[in-house]
């Protein structure tokens, strides 16, 4: 028997393939679309205190690689997600609840509401691109350090961040040592690549509504990206603080890659959205029929064992 199971503080997920906050993930309809398939667990949509209705129209292209958005966090608010929770969790799958914020205090109403709810997993999303005139919290350090600060006071449930790719190595570092002093369980690496942009030549115009057409690039075009940021971050944190890879898995071969530069757990966004719910026993076929070619029967046998040259 192949095992793909995965823990995170004692969560246990049957399957470390689901799918990513973001696409298909707002409703109680559509989160009962991911219970009922092979994801190995379910992430809501990153709630905010008030109902938000997003950004304008179109503010989603599916491109040649992936994908651009500029959603705007459109969601129920808070409220909503727990109230489903209940519903949500009798499908016996860990429950991962998305938050985001504008500032600290937003966090953590929101996070005190989760405390009393029966979700598994806090996610704390500090990097969404999308916001008018509200930059990337992830790319502020003091800011993120604040609200990780706060978090982690306040939390009954494991948590962790939902960080922005980095490109630096000086940022990586800066990054890792405050979460290595932080109360996080996880790390999730990597949200969308903020403000990309498309054009359409033949009419000369970009293809999304919001910011003068920049927003968020998913899909095949960030794998390197994300490979590089699960990689560094293996690297530079504790063992203890297991990551989430996120950023153009599409395939089996695509999450064997993940899991060979460190990742725990993968979250699967724009080729979810493409693909919907049966993707995940797709992914998980193909993960496991690689893993059953090389002999390796769990994750542990190459978890973080990348190969580089001397
Ligand atoms: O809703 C969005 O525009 C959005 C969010 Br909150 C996020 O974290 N990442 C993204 O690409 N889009």
């Amino acid at each position: 028997m192949i095992d793909i199971s995965a823990d995170i503080s004692g969560v246990h997920f049957d399957s470390c393939i689901m799918n990513a906050s973001g696409p298909l993930d707002t409703t109680l309809e559509e989160l009962t679309d991911i219970a009922t398939s092979s994801a190995g667990g379910i992430v809501m949509k990153s709630c905010t205190v008030e109902v938000r209705e997003g950004n304008p129209e179109p503010r989603y292209v599916d491109v040649e690689w992936g994908s651009i958005n500029s959603m705007g966090l459109p969601n129920l608010g808070y409220k909503y997600y727990n109230e489903i929770t209940p519903k949500l969790k009798s499908y016996g799958k860990p429950l991962i609840a998305s938050i985001a914020g504008a500032e600290s205090q937003e966090y953590k109403k929101i996070v005190e509401s989760f405390n009393t709810s029966n979700v598994d997993i806090l996610e704390i999303n500090l990097s969404c691109p999308n916001v008018v005139g509200r930059p990337q919290i992830g790319y502020d350090f003091e800011m993120s350090e604040e609200i990780m600060g706060v978090v982690g006071d306040v939390s009954d449930k494991p948590w962790g961040v939902k960080l922005p790719p980095y490109f630096d190595f000086v940022h990586f570092e800066e990054m890792a040592s405050i979460l290595n002093n932080s109360k996080i369980s996880f790390i999730v690496s990597i949200n969308s690549i903020g403000n990309a942009l498309f054009i359409d030549w033949e009419t000369e115009k970009v293809l999304i509504k919001p910011k003068g057409g920049f927003g968020g690039l998913g899909g095949k075009y960030i794998k390197p990206t994300a490979l590089a940021n699960v990689r560094k971050f293996h690297e530079l944190l504790d063992k203890s603080i297991k990551i989430v890879g996120v950023g153009g898995v599409y395939s089996g071969i695509d999450a064997f890659e993940f899991i060979l530069s460190g990742a725990t757990l993968l979250q699967l966004g724009t080729s979810f959205a493409q693909e919907g719910p049966q993707i995940f026993e797709r992914v998980t076929r193909e993960l496991k029929a690689i893993m059953e070619k090389k002999g390796y029967k769990s994750l542990e046998d190459f978890r973080g064992k990348l190969k580089v040259m001397n």
